[in-house]
């Protein structure tokens, strides 16, 4: 009797240890729908109004979130969607921080018969099955609405030839790539354009600064008319280094940026900054919505483009609709 009572406790005991050694689960892998994102990094306020607005927005929908930053790397990206792939989420949504290099880890997904939805970034493949469907901006269109604007102001100017150097966001990226041919396609054309220099700044403020101080020391403050910036974040580097070597921004140099964030909005409307083009971080509640639909046997559109505008000196900005994110 006594040794039976011993090895109920111990078996009780052995049982209570292996329950409690089990990792509990977390609020998102509770949830009926888990969803796998993976972020592409922290590089600029727009990637950390992004991340805030897909967190809110899976939280709103009562989705679970399980979520991934690769601080701009592209193997750390590939590494979490291998993981919400053994996890098995319900779907995977990404911003793929370059177009190339995903076909090999989408089709573990596809066989995995897990849907992928691209969120802010494309990708470049020649099999389309791989992705459900995007959701962001069209960078093409807004590197036109920049290039627009630079034709409204020289014409305003009545200038005879502006030297325009241009500063990238990440390489290989979809808005470094379209951002640059939207704009192209527009001025190229006009002879009164020259673009002298095009430098990388991987989207970055600090890099912004370093691209600034390179063409300021080779071109010189009188060999540089117009600086055209992939975002706002560069731009604000930009600004920093202007206004250490008593450049005057938005006078001496012009400045055009994308993004739309408050200090660059703020910068436009003290004159330091000439054309804001506009590009929402605010994409949680569209992706999140995909989601529903997708998990819900509802058929999705292949891609959504959020409403976007531009801000310029040209506007009334006074205004309470220029406002940034
Ligand atoms: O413009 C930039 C960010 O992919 C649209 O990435 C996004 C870009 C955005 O780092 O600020």
């Amino acid at each position: 009797m006594k040794k039976t009572g011993c090895l109920i406790a111990a078996l009780l005991l052995c049982l209570c240890l292996t329950s409690c050694a089990k990792e509990p689960e977390t609020e998102a892998q509770k949830a009926s729908v888990v969803v796998g994102f993976s972020q592409l990094g922290a590089e600029s306020s727009w990637r950390i109004a992004n991340t805030e607005s897909m967190e809110t927005a899976a939280k709103e929908a009562g989705f679970g979130l399980m979520m991934e930053n690769a601080n701009q790397k592209q193997e750390k990206q590939i590494d979490a969607i291998r993981s919400f792939i053994a996890y098995q989420v319900d779907v995977i949504v990404f911003s793929p921080i370059v177009e190339n290099g995903w076909d090999n880890v989408l089709n573990e997904a596809k066989k995995a018969g897990i849907p992928v939805i691209l969120m802010d970034r494309m990708i470049e493949t020649s099999d389309e099955s791989l992705y459900t469907s995007y959701v962001g901006a069209d960078f093409y269109a807004e590197g036109k609405k920049a290039g627009e604007y630079l034709i409204r102001k020289a014409d305003a100017m009545n200038a005879e030839h502006l030297n325009i150097a241009e500063i990238c966001g990440t390489k290989d990226s979809t808005p470094m790539r379209d951002r640059q041919k939207g704009f192209m396609d527009v001025i190229s054309g006009d002879p009164r354009f020259t673009v002298i220099d095009s430098v990388d700044g991987d989207f970055l403020r600090s890099k912004g600064e370093e691209c600034a101080v390179h063409l300021l020391d080779l071109y010189g403050k009188d060999g540089i008319d117009v600086i055209y910036s992939h975002n706002d974040s560069m731009t604000l580097g930009v600004l920093d280094i202007l206004e250490q070597r008593e450049i005057q921004p938005g006078e001496d140099i012009l400045l055009i940026t994308v993004d739309g964030e408050k200090e660059a909005v703020e910068a436009l409307k003290a004159g330091r900054i000439n054309c804001v083009v506009q590009c929402t971080p605010k994409l949680g509640p569209a992706a999140m919505e995909l989601v529903k639909k997708l998990t819900s046997g509802e058929e999705i559109s292949k891609v959504t483009h959020p409403e976007e505008g531009v801000f310029t000196d040209f506007d009334d900005l006074t205004d309470p609709s220029v406002e940034g994110f």
